[in-house]
């Protein structure tokens, strides 16, 4: 047996954002978000569930920040709801909304557990969508609007600041495949609300430092997901080439280099309009201080039926293991990201903001729930990332997806993530096996493999 330490002052975390966590849509003021909205349009979501209820966080935070302390997290990421600030999406701050996130950070303190702070994780206030939400550039600037709001009236530090969660999530699969909040289907507004999210970003980052309130690091959280050819044939390899400029580089080449990638661009130009504006691009790569990676699996391809096609065929290969998403478990994919964004875009602080495993967990009369997948898929992932950092790597903290089962968005509550088994019926928390393990792993500040 090897021992995998990790540094000293590593963070150990779990993650949750707001509408799935929370419930309490209207409590103290709070405005409708688009997911309020989506989830609540028959069709959307599986069994037409939504996150009213959800874990109702917003109710049990102590007990929660309780059972974190239990398992020894010494750090917990959480989502700001931006319509529990500005119901409208702009205009009166709602100081209630704003009490919420207080009370929960004063907790976290308590526990002496390090508060990470993103600003939007999908649940923008619908009073914007109604004016055509992130494909309108005025949402940039209510971003900015809200964001130096919190900068300013959050007045107990935390660790770290995340402006957005996974921007290509809210983009693409908000505005082009129509699966999340707003349910749209049109590429060219998705590249639109792809370029105004990155610039909301960007005014945040700027405004965060041009105020000099706050000295905390703030970066950005990206899903980013590895990408290999099915096969060596020269289609496969270009396939895969353009899939990842799609998934990963459209948006690291704007926010590290300045600029979209000149291929995709040259590619999506051919059918779509690319936004584009130099000042935008000062604005978007703004520097940060850390860069977050939401990792679960990786993207095998297939040639697609042309050589424009950015996405191509992805294929399952046989013989390997899927979670309840369907995703590969992929845990190398880990090493693979942390040591190219690296090497391609210089040496800033990771973390891995997310990672985790959706599997079919059972409570057992007992009351636990033996999810020996999950505890393997999390240790191979971490051990993968161990082995990143001793190649110089500097991953400064990792965040389990999740906390709890949650609200799994279009999934409804059909998917389980949690180190925590919520039982919806009662609201009654179970630690399943995973959250043993992690309490050990932090208790060691490392792995026994
Ligand atoms: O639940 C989501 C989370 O909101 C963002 N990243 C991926 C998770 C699992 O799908």
């Amino acid at each position: 047996m090897s021992k995998l330490l990790f540094p000293e002052g590593f963070l150990w975390g779990a993650a949750t954002s707001a509408y799935q966590v929370e419930g309490s849509p209207s409590a103290d003021g709070k405005g409708e978000s688009i997911w309020d909205r989506f989830a609540h349009t028959p069709g959307n979501t599986w069994n037409g569930e939504n996150g009213d209820t959800a874990c109702e966080h917003y109710r049990l935070y102590r007990e929660d920040v309780g059972r974190m302390a239990d398992l020894g997290l010494n750090s917990y990421r959480f989502s700001v709801s931006w319509p529990r600030i500005f119901p409208a999406g702009g205009g009166k701050a709602n100081r209630k909304g704003l009490d919420f996130y207080r009370n929960l950070v004063e907790e976290l303190h308590r526990h002496r557990i390090r508060p990470v702070a993103t600003l939007y994780h999908w649940d923008l206030p619908q009073a914007l969508q109604d004016r055509g939400g992130w494909a309108n550039r005025d949402t940039a600037e209510y971003f900015n609007q809200y964001a130096a709001f919190v900068f300013e009236n959050l007045d107990l530090p935390v660790h770290l600041w995340i402006t957005l969660n996974e921007p290509w999530v809210s983009a693409f699969l908000g505005h082009a495949l129509g699966v999340h909040a707003p349910g749209l289907n049109d590429f060219n507004t998705a590249l639109q609300a792809a370029h105004n999210l990155l610039l909301g970003h960007g005014l945040a980052v700027k405004t965060y430092r041009e105020s000099g309130r706050k000295s905390e690091p703030i970066g950005i959280a990206l899903n980013l997901t590895p990408v290999e050819p099915a096969s060596d044939s020269s289609a496969d390899l270009a396939q895969a080439v353009r899939t990842d400029g799609f998934m990963n580089r459209w948006f690291l080449d704007p926010i590290f280099r300045s600029s979209y990638p000149r291929d995709m661009i040259e590619l999506f130009s051919r059918s779509f309009q690319v936004p584009h504006s130099e000042d935008d691009a000062a604005v978007i790569a703004e520097p940060i201080d850390f860069l977050g990676i939401n990792n679960y699996t990786r993207i095998v391809v297939r040639a697609g039926s042309s050589g424009e096609d950015f996405m191509g065929s992805p294929v399952n290969p046989p013989e390997k293991e899927y979670t309840e998403m369907g995703w590969e478990v992929y845990p190398r994919g880990i090493y693979e990201l942390l040591t190219r964004v690296h090497h391609d875009y210089g040496a800033l602080p990771l973390y891995i903001t997310e990672n985790g495993a959706a599997f079919p967990d059972r409570l057992k009369k007992d009351g636990t729930i033996d999810d020996s997948r999950r505890i393997a898929y999390l240790e191979g992932y971490l051990a993968e990332a161990w082995n990143a950092m001793q190649e110089g790597i500097p991953l400064q903290g990792y965040f389990v997806w999740s906390l709890m089962d949650n609200f799994e968005w279009s999934f409804g509550y059909s998917k389980r993530f949690g180190l925590i088994y919520i039982d919806y019926q009662t609201q009654e928390r179970y630690l399943k096996n995973s959250a043993c393990w992690y309490r050990d792993v932090i208790g060691r500040n490392g792995l026994e493999v």
